[in-house]
């Protein structure tokens, strides 16, 4: 019996050794940074600052000059990316206070839950800041659910929202760890909570100011968006977050190196408050904006020696990307404006996080697969919202219709085996506004708003009037062309009103 199992399994490996190497699902890690811009990494032009791990990746992979996320701001590009459905088509999806409840519903099909359904160890490991908990919010003292496990992933271990909003602990599974029961911890963001200091009433107990905003309760010398009290035993120390964070990357991949695994990095860096380890604190010469790209740097740089350790790297298709678009002063006094030194965080773009301009969704996007995808620089237009159909080809799952509404398979795009993908992109942002991207053209609808964002220093791309820009001859989008143009600018405002409507 025992002799003909394995005479079959003999014959069945040499019979089929395509089929048997193909039946090796690769794994996948996707290296989320936190308001990294276009231009902030020397792959991508800078020179004021450098990214040698991250460049590493771009040599050894493809580098896409015109890749974006759904929206300029975190919480409903992750929305997109995770559910491959554009968050702008359900209210409630904006940037997500602290104690939010989950977002995404538990009966969706989502890009995690499609691996996991295909075999795969999925794990997300980082920033969350798309809710936890029923409806009204978490139990922070209990168990903390509905959350990650629910919708896909095997394994999570969380900021639950931002680096700057409470609760400032992690969320591993469905506890907060190291959470002392005699010391419960209480979050609001309606009013104080006990008695802890706010940045409003005691600034002489900050070791960072805060600009706009972040004048609530003060953890590790911070004040934040948002109050707490208790769980002091639980509290994370910014500086140590990085190591934290990278360490359990690494041990999940340890962990599931027999695969197929995925892997969510969802860095903190280099989101606001930047407070890097001292091993890289003053590395940059530009402040701690500057050392945060320093730090993320060093993060994506211990993922590849893990891989390379266990063998893993042919095997592993590695994506580094962003989530928005970079900002400067983002609430806190660090530096960031005085120290820029001419370093030019969105490269060639105008505008930048909670934009409309290109420089709020374009961001750098590499993807790097040994063997499989040829090293190079691609311009195809591509979109984040696409990876979860993308994924579920590459990994065999198939799809129900509707189940990832608005995302398109572009696999062979994202491989580097097609030079084209989809024919628009749309980019959303924080007041509303979407643009769509056709060719060269693009195409910003009219809203109402501020030219200029004064707290950040960010142009927004808001203007009463349709906007229209040839982004091959005009990448900063400086030359209005809608009236030049007003058969182009129909076609894309109709093309939009029909994706807006689907
Ligand atoms: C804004 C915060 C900003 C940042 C952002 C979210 C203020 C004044 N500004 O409201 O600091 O936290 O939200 O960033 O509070 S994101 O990358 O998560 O979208
Ligand atoms: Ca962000």
């Amino acid at each position: 019996m025992k002799t003909k199992f394995f005479f079959l399994l003999i014959s069945a490996c040499l019979l089929r050794p395509s089929v048997m190497l193909a039946q090796k699902k690769p794994n996948i890690i996707l290296i989320y940074a936190d308001d990294l811009g276009y231009g902030d990494i020397s792959a991508n032009g800078a020179t004021k600052v450098r990214t040698p791990n991250i460049d590493q990746i771009a040599k050894e992979g493809l580098r896409f000059t015109n890749a974006h996320a759904s929206s300029s701001t975190c919480t409903p590009s992750r929305y997109s990316l995770l559910t491959g459905a554009y968050a702008w088509r359900k209210s409630g999806t904006g940037i997500a206070p602290g104690d939010a409840a989950l977002l995404i519903p538990t009966d969706r099909i989502t890009m995690p839950g499609i691996l996991q359904k295909a075999g795969y160890k999925t794990g997300v490991i980082g920033k969350w800041h798309l809710g936890l908990g029923p409806k009204g919010g978490p139990n922070w003292n209990g168990d903390i659910k509905p959350g990650p496990l629910e919708i896909g992933f095997t394994y999570s271990f969380l900021l639950p929202a931002t680096g700057d909003r409470v609760p400032c602990v992690y969320v591993e599974n469905h506890r907060i760890i190291n959470l002392d029961p005699a010391d419960p911890i209480q979050v609001s963001y309606t009013g104080p909570v006990g008695n802890e200091p706010t940045g409003k009433d005691h600034p002489e107990l900050l070791k960072m100011t805060y600009s706009h905003g972040h004048d609530q309760t003060i953890i590790n010398g911070v004040s934040r968006i948002g109050y707490m009290s208790g769980g002091k035993s639980a509290r994370w120390v910014d500086e140590e977050m990085a190591d934290v964070l990278t360490g359990k990357v690494n041990q999940f991949i340890e962990a599931s190196k027999n695969g197929p695994f995925f892997v969510y990095f969802s860095t903190h860096d280099i989101h606001v408050p930047r407070m890097p380890h001292s091993r890289f604190a003053g590395k940059s010469g530009m402040g701690p904006r500057g050392d945060a790209i320093l730090q993320l740097d060093w993060c994506v740089g211990e993922v590849m020696k893990t891989l390379d350790r266990l063998g893993l790297s042919d095997n592993t298709m590695v994506i580094v990307s962003s989530d928005n678009g970079p900002v400067v002063d983002d609430g806190y006094k660090d530096q960031a404006v005085e120290k820029l030194n001419g370093h030019k965080p969105a490269g060639p773009l105008r505008g930048g996080k909670y934009s409309a301009f290109d420089a709020g969704t374009r961001v750098p996007f590499i993807v790097r697969w040994p063997k499989t995808v040829k090293p190079g620089i691609s311009d195809a237009l591509i979109s984040q919202v696409d990876l979860a159909a993308s994924f579920a080809a590459l990994v065999g799952q198939p799809l129900a219709k509707g189940e990832v509404p608005d995302s398109f398979n572009t696999l062979n795009t994202f491989l580097g085996k097609a030079k084209t993908s989809r024919e628009y992109v749309i980019e959303h942002a924080i007041n509303g506004t979407l643009s769509l991207i056709r060719g060269t053209w693009k195409y910003i609808e009219p809203s109402n708003g501020p030219v200029l964002n004064k707290d950040t220093n960010i142009e927004t791309g808001y203007a009463p009037m349709p906007q229209l820009y040839d982004l091959k001859t005009d990448l900063g989008e400086t030359k209005n062309l809608a009236e030049k143009y007003p058969q182009i600018t129909t076609e894309l405002a109709a093309l939009l009103k029909s994706v807006r409507e689907k």
